[in-house]
């Protein structure tokens, strides 16, 4: 039974999860969990000061849970003997664990004060938003009233996320499956700012390719240099990276663009969009100016924050944010 159930879940919710308005608004917990917000920026504060790269886990981890069928929570959820969810695709492997445990605390914290009142896409949401301004970004408007999705498929992810070795049309294409036009792409992207990339994401630029050429396509020399060094034993240990941003890793500011015009772009991704001519005149706006890049970026983020938002009847209040409600092993 179960296992025809599901298929039929994730066609209701994509037939109907566009067609529905969710109701989000600003003040959506203020009567009925009005201890949220303080309880969700005290702990984020505390997770962020104790684990400096929460920010960005948190911010990837964002993206990834509202790429695939809408902000809904559906990454969070852990895989069972007999489903394999989103999270463990493969793609989502290297998602940083600090993220999933900042989200876990809150919901604790949380439903100790308002229990099954507060989403755990809600929870995400706001987290995000508030890292993203605690490390030096825009404040982004976020509303709240989600509901947390019924189903996570590791089958979903893929022909969602872009990878760095996509072209950029493939790349653009995605986005634009997604609701997201270059523009809003090449601002959200800026999100590279801070972070870092595991070296088998950007390997095959630095060791293999290109044997005869000194340098990968774009890149400054000596960064390539340092980065073969950095990467030397990383088929042995493969918790080798690198930051996204090699000038202001922890900061989020604009040196992602400017670090793109100087070769400086990590992921093979991140320097074709300083070469593609639909989105080179975006880096030039974004590199010369912060404050358009700011704009920009957070009007995207508010934007993705709300595409296909699950409403009452296809989501729940999650009790547990990796187990659905009727969860019975
Ligand atoms: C062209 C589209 C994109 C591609 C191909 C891409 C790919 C990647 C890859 C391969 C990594 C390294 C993961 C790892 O090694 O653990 C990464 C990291 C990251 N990505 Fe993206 N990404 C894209 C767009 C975005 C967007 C739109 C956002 C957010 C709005 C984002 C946020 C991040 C963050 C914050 C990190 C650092 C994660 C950390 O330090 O834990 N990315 N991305
Ligand atoms: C949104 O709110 C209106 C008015 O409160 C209500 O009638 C409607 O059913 C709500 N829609 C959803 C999807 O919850
Ligand atoms: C891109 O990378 C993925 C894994 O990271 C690999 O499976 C795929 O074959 C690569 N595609 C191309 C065109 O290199
Ligand atoms: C590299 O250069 C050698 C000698 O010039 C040539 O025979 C070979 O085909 C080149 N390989 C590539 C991948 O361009
Ligand atoms: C790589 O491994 C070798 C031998 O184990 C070690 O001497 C060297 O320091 C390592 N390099 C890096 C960058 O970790
Ligand atoms: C930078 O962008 C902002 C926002 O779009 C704009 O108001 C401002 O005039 C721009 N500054 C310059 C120097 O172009
Ligand atoms: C954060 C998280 O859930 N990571 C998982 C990604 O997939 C690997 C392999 O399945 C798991 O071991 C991780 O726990």
């Amino acid at each position: 039974m179960k296992s025809f159930m599901l298929p039929l879940l994730i066609l209701l919710s994509l037939s109907f999860s566009s067609l529905i308005e969710a109701n989000l608004s600003s003040d959506y917990y203020t009567k009925t969990c009005p201890e949220f917000e303080q309880t969700l920026v005290q702990i984020v504060t505390e997770k962020q000061i104790a684990a400096p790269t929460t920010a960005a886990g948190t911010l990837r981890l964002f993206f990834h849970d509202c790429m695939v069928d809408g902000c809904d929570a559906s990454i969070l959820v852990a895989s069972t003997p007999r489903k394999t969810s989103e999270r463990d695709a493969d793609i989502n492997r290297s998602l940083p664990g600090d993220a999933f445990d900042l989200i876990t605390r809150i919901k604790t914290a949380v439903e100790l004060k308002c229990p099954n009142v507060v989403s755990c896409s809600d929870i995400l949401v706001g987290a995000t938003r508030s890292l993203v301004t605690m490390v030096g970004g825009p404040r982004i408007n976020v509303k709240f009233g989600r509901k947390d999705s019924l189903v996570s498929d590791m089958d979903r992810v893929e022909g969602h996320l872009a990878r760095p070795n996509m072209t950029m049309d493939h790349i653009v294409s995605i986005f634009e499956s997604t609701g997201l036009n270059v523009q809003e792409m090449v601002a959200l992207v800026g999100a590279h700012t801070i972070g870092f990339s595991h070296c088998k994401e950007f390997a095959n630029r630095i060791f293999n390719k290109n044997k005869n050429q000194s340098e990968p396509e774009g890149m400054n020399p000596k960064y390539a240099a340092e980065l073969r060094k950095l990467c030397a034993n990383y088929t042995r240990d493969e918790e080798m990276s690198a930051f996204n941003d090699v000038f202001t890793p922890g900061k989020f500011d604009n040196m992602y663009y400017k670090n793109l015009k100087h070769g400086y772009g990590l992921l093979e991704s991140d320097q074709a969009i300083a070469f593609d001519s639909r989105t080179r005149p975006l880096v030039d706006l974004y590199a010369a100016n912060e404050t358009a890049f700011f704009e920009a970026f957070a009007k995207a983020m508010e934007k993705v924050s709300e595409q296909k938002v699950k409403t009452e009847k296809l989501g729940e209040i999650r009790r547990r944010c990796d187990q659905y409600n009727d969860y019975k092993g």
